[in-house]
């Protein structure tokens, strides 16, 4: 056993213990020498006890339910879960008020605006020895150095999903933003419905910045985007990988890992980064600021499990996504850390591009997206 999960263990063994315990007698008061009143020291703040339920606000089908059922087994906690299908709706959510949230998933330029904006409580490293198993390259992330908010959960990129069994690998994002009547994807693609998404597939087709602040050149996107609407069938961020496997569709833009997901349903479902490339991103675990000391108690417990190097392995079993977890792929081997669709190899990873906050744009990104999606 880990010395980590053995501290897991001893914590939960402790808590319990407090819990049952019959309270104590009280002590005879000793004598106190007589002291003046401003003197007197406030009472020992009573110490938190972990919550016994919380929610995980999560992206879907991003984490393996039975880590749910193990993390009980061990520390009693339940864990709930909720999901969302982008950061903006995330973020709409928690800014219009919604608390009950002790864990959350967003990406890396929504931990930034969140930061910025007081909306995370920072973590108790007390409370997560496993950070050790990080990644050096994920200890120091631009939009969090030294994880004081968050941790990196799983990082992967975005690119165009197909039917291999019905077309070849699209090599161009041309392919959504040409639409040809002729093709067998016309009317059976998707694009995800994510403003920042969506958008860095339009800038990146037309050669520019997937974060230009330029309203020339967002406008410009726009167009490609509005253009590409006869040949698709919808905007879809939750189940485009499985409409592709069913043969309900023949491509879409969407994440890597659920296509590889969706390929235990239909092996020829394939993932193609484009040659003009595309966005790579890491999600992270972090816990809301409306997160009562009880909820965050337990939501660092529940990381810190996240962070055992069995459990972080398991977890990109499910999900296939990679892991910024060294412990984790050293459990994961060869096969998987070869895998180009997962750990895209440099002459990829050289054409990806990370979104980053826009600042006060952001409102025009939005704004512009609900006029594609209206027009
Ligand atoms: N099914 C889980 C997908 C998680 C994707 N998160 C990526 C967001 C990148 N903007």
């Amino acid at each position: 056993m880990s010395r980590s999960l053995l501290f897991v263990m001893l914590v939960a063994v402790v808590l319990v213990a407090v819990a049952c315990a019959p309270p104590p007698a009280p002590a005879p008061a000793p004598a106190q020498p007589e002291q003046p009143a401003a003197a007197e020291q406030p009472p020992a703040a009573p110490e938190v006890q972990p919550a016994s339920e919380i929610v995980l606000y999560n992206w879907s089908e991003y984490i393996d339910p039975e880590i749910y059922t193990q993390f009980k087994e061990l520390t009693g906690i339940d864990v709930l879960e909720d999901n969302f299908s982008s950061n903006e709706e995330m973020l709409a959510k928690l800014q219009g008020g919604a608390s009950g949230y002790a864990l959350i998933v967003p990406s890396d330029y929504t931990v930034a605006i969140m930061i910025e904006e007081g909306m995370l409580h920072k973590l108790d490293h007390d409370n997560i020895p496993n950070l050790v198993n990080l990644s050096e390259r994920f200890r120091n992330v631009p939009y969090d150095p030294g994880n004081v908010y968050c941790v990196p959960y799983q990082w992967g990129t975005t690119g165009i999903g197909y039917d291999s069994a019905v077309i070849d690998a699209p090599t161009s994002w041309a392919a959504i933003f040409e639409p040809d009547p002729n093709t067998p994807w016309y009317g059976r693609t998707t694009m995800l419905d994510d403003p920042r998404e969506s958008f860095a597939a339009a800038l990146t087709y037309l050669g520019y910045d997937i974060n230009t602040t330029d309203e020339k050149q967002l406008q410009e996107a726009k167009e490609v985007l509005i253009r590409a609407k006869p040949g698709l069938s919808g905007y879809d961020s939750d189940t485009f990988e499985d409409l592709v496997a069913s043969g309900e569709n023949v491509m879409a833009h969407g994440w890597n890992g659920d296509f590889l997901v969706a390929q235990e349903d239909n092996e020829n479902v394939a993932y193609v980064v484009p040659e003009e490339g595309g966005v790579v991103w890491v999600d992270n675990i972090c816990i809301p600021a409306t997160a009562t000391p009880e909820q965050k108690l337990a939501a660092e417990m529940f990381i810190n499990y996240l962070l055992e190097p069995e459990v972080g392995a398991q977890l990109s079993e499910y999900n296939y996504y990679a892991s910024p977890n060294a412990a984790a792929e050293e459990i994961l081997g060869e096969e998987f850390l070869g895998d180009p669709t997962i750990y895209p190899p440099p002459e990829v990873l050289e054409k990806l591009q990370y979104i980053e906050p826009v600042g006060e744009m952001e409102s025009l990104y939005q704004r512009l997206w609900d006029e594609v999606k209206s027009s």
